[in-house]
């Protein structure tokens, strides 16, 4: 990865407690009210506190518009657009995120006791969906491993569970008769690949706050897989012995397995041919890299696995 940061001052960091104060601050001034008239939540406008930034690759971001208005997020809807023009009412605060399974500090952690320590950086990262389409986007967050390091996780803890918050009454796609997944939706990591220093969990992107489209307050971002293993305003984090069943393993194995690597070449899933993506914005399509271009970083994890059967 190439560090694009130049130097920052240590004038023109804000710490995020302090970013916090000023929130609340705002809150109390009423600005909220003005969200209402706007229809969009003001404070996100704030620019997050990034103390770093790195970029992985030299292609061209892809625009903040089309980043927040196609989406993947069943639990608003199944269509592209629809996530954006159905979350627009969910809450993503106050917001407390469980800790449960084998480590010595599970518990339920308010978002902010979560965030506090971390300092927030700028990571650019491709972004690529099992559907064929791909996407540059700048997320901002931290690396996974720092905190999920503060839970302690024992030597049991062998993989990582994800789980997305449950609330039918603020997403439509979790209500109906008719469902393509179960809820809540679940996914999952080996322990390694959790801990891993491209996993990133996300609290923005463009530099400001997450909309609630794109997995507010906080998911995870996981660059060399494809897009559904980066699941989405996480409710709860599971330390565990055995390797998780996803919501996508339980709707259709055939398709979806628990690595779910960017791999161009054929394997057992018979979702589709994986060599080829189109980059949102694009004309051409585009080869997709195997690991989605970060195999230097991570072929290493698989080392003995065959990714044919582990797909
Ligand atoms: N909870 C939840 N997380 C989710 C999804 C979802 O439907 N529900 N969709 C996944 C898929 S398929 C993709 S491609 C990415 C899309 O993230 P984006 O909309 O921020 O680009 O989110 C992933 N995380
Ligand atoms: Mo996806």
């Amino acid at each position: 990865m190439k560090n694009t940061a130049p130097r920052i001052r240590a004038s023109e960091i804000t710490p995020y407690s302090t970013y916090l104060r000023r929130r609340e601050f705002l809150s109390s001034m009423g600005v909220a009210l003005a969200a209402l008239a706007t229809g969009r939540d003001v404070l996100t406008a704030e620019r997050l506190p990034i103390v770093r930034k790195t970029s992985t690759t030299d292609d061209p971001l892809t625009p903040y518009n089309a980043v927040t208005t196609y989406n993947n997020f069943y639990e608003f809807g199944i269509d592209k657009a629809d996530p954006a023009r159905n979350a627009r009412t969910f809450k993503p605060r106050p917001w407390s995120i469980a800790v449960e399974g084998a480590c010595a500090k599970p518990g339920s952690y308010t978002l902010e006791d979560v965030l506090k320590p971390h300092a927030l950086e700028e990571r650019i990262y491709r972004h690529r969906c099992v559907e064929g389409w791909s996407m540059v986007v700048p997320w901002v967050g931290f690396p996974l491993g720092d905190l999920l390091r503060r839970f302690e996780p024992s030597g049991a803890a062998r993989f990582v569970e994800f789980v997305t918050v449950h609330r039918p009454q603020e997403m439509n796609g979790q209500r109906g008769l008719f469902q393509l997944l179960t809820w809540p939706y679940v996914e999952g990591l080996r322990f390694d690949e959790a801990m891993h220093p491209l996993t990133l969990a996300v609290v923005g992107l463009y530099g400001e706050e997450l909309l609630n489209q794109n997995g507010a307050p906080l998911r995870i971002v996981v660059p060399w897989k494809y897009g559904f293993k980066s699941a989405k305003s996480i409710a709860t984090i599971r330390f565990v012995e055995k390797e998780p069943r996803s919501s996508w393993m339980k709707s259709a194995p055939q398709y979806y397995g628990f690595y779910s690597n960017v791999n161009p070449s054929p394997t057992n899933s018979s979702f589709r041919d994986q060599s080829t993506e189109r980059r949102l914005g694009e004309f051409l399509m585009r080869k997709t890299l195997p690991f989605n271009g970060y195999a230097d970083q991570v072929a290493s994890l698989y080392s003995g696995m065959d990714l044919r059967k582990s797909y």
